[in-house]
């Protein structure tokens, strides 16, 4: 599709040093990313420390997907993900100890506890979760987008999925379905190249996953994950096609994990060379690097972000570890428990 190469020179096109955006958006989307980036390290230790337990599953290296979608967005899109999903409530302005909380499993966090680390929900910023089975969101996504449109709302939905969820038969039934009915979705390929171990050259004969919309002909995208700019713009493009009424956008954006699938992942299908190439184009050492060789901020400012970030890890993890549990009798509430006589029964 002609689009797909224009847009594709355009993401490469993009410098940072052009500065075609604020210095207070930079110091955002740093201050954000920088936040996304640190809690989740701090994350990482305590799994380790066994604070909490599940599956945990870390978004670093992978920042700038989630907040540029966020930025490039308005108040009132909604955002439905995976399981990676620590990020995206920070990103919708959320105070990441209700995260934390939730991690905790804590009635104070953003699923009172009943989640954990896949299941982040917060609906008052558009966050409709927090998705464990893989590619279970894309069609639920479509389904957010379908009742934005038949409540006339000019919403555009962000429905995010990973290399290895494209490829969810689901997928297709939704993407021809979001076509015919021209809804107002923004379809994001999270493509950091692997699906647990399995890249994504093992999984497929054609590599540019862009090309999954052509058969719809869903206008789509190749985008530069690790830089912000680039995914702040596309979102936005996309953004202006979908509110208008044309029908969804797919967006593949190439992006990558630093840390393995889980916390369990001896990470034997990479070699540390392709993570250390992938960590030289860091999207918070580039924004950095933007604000200071334009001098957005004093050193003595960016200074003040750090602690700010270190003060607010500090105030979530105090949160999350003085909240209480859930009491046993709400084990039934909040959750989806059918209508069958033998759960009653049991309520009783
Ligand atoms: C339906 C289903 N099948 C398999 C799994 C096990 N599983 C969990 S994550 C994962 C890989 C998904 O990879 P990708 O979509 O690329 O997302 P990423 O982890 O890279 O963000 C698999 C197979 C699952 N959770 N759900
Ligand atoms: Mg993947």
């Amino acid at each position: 599709m002609a689009t797909k190469t224009i847009a594709k020179s355009k993401a490469a096109a993009k410098s940072p040093a052009k500065l075609k955006y604020s210095k207070k958006q930079y110091l955002k989307w740093y201050e954000d990313m920088l936040l996304m980036r640190k809690i989740e390290e701090r994350i990482g230790h305590l799994y380790i420390q066994q604070k909490f337990g599940g599956f945990c599953h870390l978004y670093i290296g992978q920042e700038a997907l989630v907040t540029g979608t966020v930025s490039g967005s308005e108040k009132g899109d909604k955002h439905i993900t995976a399981y990676r999903d620590h990020a995206h409530p920070i990103a919708l302005g959320v105070h990441p100890k209700y995260m934390m909380a939730e991690l905790y499993g804590k009635t104070t966090g953003l699923s009172k506890g009943k989640g954990g680390s896949m299941h982040m929900f917060h609906k008052e910023s558009g966050l409709m979760g927090g998705h464990g089975i893989v590619g279970a969101q894309i069609p639920m996504g479509a389904g957010i987008a379908f009742a934005e449109k038949y409540k006339g709302t000019k919403n555009v939905t962000f429905c995010s999925f990973g290399d290895g969820a494209a490829r969810q038969g689901a997928l297709h039934e939704t993407f021809n379905m979001a076509m015919t009915w021209k809804l107002p979705v923004v379809f994001i390929i999270e493509n950091n190249n692997y699906a647990m171990g399995t890249s994504v050259e093992r999984t497929t004969n054609v590599m540019d996953m862009s090309t999954i919309g052509d058969s719809y002909q869903m206008p789509s995208f190749v985008v530069d994950g690790m830089t912000i700019e680039a995914v702040h713009e596309a979102i936005e493009d996309a953004c202006v096609h979908v509110r208008a009424g044309k029908g969804p956008v797919l967006l593949d954006i190439r992006t990558y994990r630093y840390k393995g699938h889980s916390m369990s992942d001896p990470q034997k299908y990479r070699t540390k060379q392709e993570v250390e190439d992938f960590k030289n184009q860091d999207p918070i050492d580039k924004v950095l690097s933007t604000i200071k060789t334009n001098k957005l901020a004093t050193d003595k400012e960016i200074e003040k972000i750090i602690q700010k970030v270190k003060d607010v890890i500090d105030e979530s993890v105090k949160f999350a570890e003085d909240s209480p549990e859930p009491e046993a009798n709400e084990l039934y509430e909040d959750v989806y428990i059918g209508d069958y006589p033998y759960i009653m029964e049991y309520k009783d």
